[in-house]
């Protein structure tokens, strides 16, 4: 009888709270990418890692496929306390916060390494730190990976090539400015509408990282793919402050030190997926692995991004990037 009060009890609770079993809270994260994903691989890991340090106080219940909406519908899900969390390239994050448009101007970091080096450091920290005005608290830089570029028609090898090709971009305003530059028509898109986009024509092509251009099976739709590498795309790991507000310390720490530790997990995985899925598409589609003199080129044609958005983004911020990016090669 005493057993089946306490049972009872519990489910109560779970009812009455919308939690699992007595869990005190539960964090509803939710992404674009599919569960294939590095993306989802890691929310994952940061499940298992809160559930047990939170010795079950804390569930993650996670959603993938932008099953709870697109990166901005769930930022301001996550504003609104509606959904606790999510994790977004910062391209769409502008939106919010402006200062994020520095990772987006074309060629500003050379490789992951001076990527982590930025995002680790102080200009790292100071863009997440703006996130809490906006209803927001950014708990880690995870990685989305360097972006390509992929389309229907023909082989690009130069940013001439480009020209007339309607491209889906992310929304954010440098990187339509960015493919404008080059010649293209691009245009933009959320997530979740790009694979019946580009197999229904609507659009030519499209630029994501190998290890999305693969698991998504974008090839299935898209014959020709170019390595321009042109935007470094992080992301970062969003809760919700209604939520964060609510979370005792002891329990924000258990969130915070998952998030850092799914960070590295993210990073590592990504990072060896990306570089795998590339070989793999090459069975599947025309990739072009640009010379330097190639790369040059769109790096080139994109430099006038740079006076275009100096104002929006900040001189300071700017230069301030390329200080620590040269001071990193040395
Ligand atoms: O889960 C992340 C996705 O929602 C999105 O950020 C992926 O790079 C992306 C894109 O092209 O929209």
């Amino acid at each position: 009888m005493k057993l089946r009060t306490g049972i009872a009890a519990v489910l109560l609770v779970a009812l009455l709270t919308g939690t699992a079993f007595g869990a005190q809270f539960t964090i509803n994260a939710g992404i674009g990418l599919n569960d294939k994903s590095a993306q989802f691989q890691s929310l994952k890991f940061f499940k298992e890692i809160v559930e047990k340090n939170s010795e079950g106080k804390i569930e993650v219940v996670l959603f993938h496929s932008s099953q709870l909406g697109d990166d901005r519908t769930m930022m301001e899900a996550l504003k609104m306390g509606t959904q606790e969390m999510t994790c977004p390239s910062t391209a769409p994050m502008t939106a919010f916060v402006n200062a994020f448009k520095i990772y987006d101007l074309p060629f500003i970091f050379a490789g992951e390494d001076v990527a982590d080096y930025i995002l680790d450091g102080p200009v790292g920290k100071k863009l997440l730190d703006m996130l809490p005005a906006q209803g927001m608290i950014g708990l880690a830089y995870w990685e989305n990976g360097f972006r390509m570029l992929t389309n229907s028609v023909h082989s690009v090898k130069s940013p001439e090539d480009l020209k007339g090709l309607k491209i889906r971009t992310m929304e954010n305003p440098i990187h339509l400015a960015a493919f404008k530059v080059m010649g293209a028509n691009p245009t933009p898109m959320a997530f979740g509408e790009l694979f019946s986009a580009m197999q229904q024509k609507v659009v030519d092509g499209q630029e994501n990282p190998w290890g999305t251009i693969f698991l998504q099976n974008f090839f299935e739709v898209q014959k020709f793919a170019t390595d321009t590498g042109h935007v470094y795309s992080p992301f970062v790991l969003l809760i919700s402050k209604i939520f964060w507000d609510k979370l005792p310390d002891d329990m924000k720490k258990v969130v915070q030190d998952a998030a850092d530790q799914a960070k590295v997990h993210n990073r590592e995985i990504n990072r060896k997926m990306n570089a795998e899925y590339l070989e793999k598409l090459k069975e599947k589609m025309e990739v072009t692995i640009l010379t330097p003199e190639q790369k040059a080129a769109f790096q080139q044609a994109c430099q006038p991004i740079y006076d275009q958005f100096a104002k929006d983004i900040g001189e300071d911020l700017i230069k301030e990037v390329q200080k620590l990016t040269s001071e990193y090669k040395k």
